[in-house]
């Protein structure tokens, strides 16, 4: 485990008189995390399904660590490709241009790629953005004068941005995974990199992430789907995902009124998700989770990535948050679907000695999708059909 004391210790002192509540906070949640038993090695039965210890213990809290899935040589992969997409950042919000003059990332994308914040800052805390989802405004510490007046911290999209990130899309365990929750022919939901550099890094107000179905006759806990959290650097009590097991079998949640029954932001009962490098989170949309803003000394960045079962989405008018609402037809699924096929090859190309994930439904059709340079200009914009519900 990464030893986050300085942090710990940073962080707090950012909260001015509830200081040492922060640091009680983070010291105590980090400890009641690491007690539960949901984190190990991947296990499947030999039928190729979760290990039933690992699927009742996602059951239980709406969560599991998955580690040590992605080995060094892939993490170095998404290094190299993240510090090549951050020199092609714009120089700011409004900005169409590196800092050498040249078209950023992004720019002539239809969807929203780039989500901004102040540093430090709860840019979605308290607001309408993504249907009101964040109830909540979180505590805005000051960030030091060195730090840069905004800097991204979503990247949506990110399979056409870097081909690292398209690799780990289809690690062929992960699907299985993916398979065994929502069944083989689960269907794609939306991907994004989150990137809390150290003393900028945004909060991400507490949040459940489902739009659609909480009133739904046949609500159940996976009906809003999972996301994949790979961790880059590890994740940490200060820079981490915090969760309140157990809340994605709730139904929608009145975040308000949890705050005021803990007193403050500081969620009675969650635990921040503890990862090292190449760790892989399953996080059930409908758990109640948020982020603090980075404070620490140690970067997070998370390659996320999510799946549905195909019965929450086909058919389905979306929620309209990752995309405009539309009905999800058996043609924009298949559309948005041709991201798996694409991954897949990719990753066979890079790991050859692996055995491909086999995906069910492109099977099923007889395309053939391979990953070239007419595949990268196809993927442009590709998440404009993202599953959003
Ligand atoms: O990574 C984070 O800080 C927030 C992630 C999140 O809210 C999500 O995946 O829905």
């Amino acid at each position: 485990m990464i030893n986050i004391s300085e942090s710990i210790e940073a962080c707090a002192n950012h909260y001015g008189g509830q200081a040492d509540a922060m640091r009680a906070y983070l010291l105590e949640g980090q400890e009641r995390s690491l007690a539960l038993p949901n984190r190990g090695p991947l296990v499947f039965t030999d039928t190729g399904e979760l290990a039933e210890n690992i699927r009742t213990a996602y059951s239980e809290f709406g969560f599991y660590i998955l580690e040590g899935i992605l080995g060094e040589e892939e993490l170095d992969d998404i290094k190299a490709d993240l510090e090549h997409m951050r020199s092609q950042f714009p120089t700011g919000p409004e900005s169409q241009v590196t800092e050498m003059g040249e078209p950023a990332l992004g720019a002539d994308a239809k969807a929203l790629t780039l989500v901004w914040s102040k540093p430090l800052g709860d840019p979605l805390g308290g607001t309408a953005l993504a249907n009101g989802r964040h109830q909540v405004k979180m505590f805005e510490p000051k960030a030091s004068d060195e730090a840069p007046p905004a800097a991204p911290f979503i990247l949506l999209g990110s399979l056409q941005f870097s081909e690292a990130c398209l690799r780990t899309y289809a690690h062929p365990q992960l699907l299985s995974v993916a398979a065994s929750i929502n069944g083989p022919d689960f269907a794609p939901f939306n991907e994004a990199l989150f990137i809390k550099d150290p003393g900028i890094g945004a909060a991400v107000s507490w949040h459940q992430d489902g739009v659609t179905h909480w009133d739904s006759a046949d609500f159940e806990e996976d009906i809003h789907g999972f996301n994949f959290m790979a961790q880059v650097y590890g994740s940490t009590a200060v820079n981490g995902v915090w969760v309140l097991p157990g809340t994605h079998k709730l139904g929608k949640l009145n975040i308000n009124e949890l705050v005021a029954e803990s007193g403050s932001e500081r969620l009675k009962g969650a635990v921040p998700i503890i990862c090292n490098p190449g760790d892989v989170v399953i996080c059930n949309r409908q758990l109640l989770h948020g982020s603090f803003p980075n404070c620490g000394f140690e970067p997070r960045v998370t390659v996320n990535f999510g799946f549905h079962k195909r019965s929450s989405v086909l058919g389905v008018m979306g929620g309209g948050i990752h995309s405009d609402a539309q009905v999800f037809d058996e043609i924009t699924v298949a559309r948005r679907s041709r991201a798996i096929g694409y991954a897949i090859d990719a990753r066979a190309q890079r790991f050859p000695d692996e055995t491909p994930y086999e995906y069910a439904p492109l099977s099923a059709t007889g395309v053939v999708y391979q990953w070239n340079a007419s595949a990268r200009v196809d993927l442009k914009d590709y998440n404009l059909d993202d599953l959003s519900i």
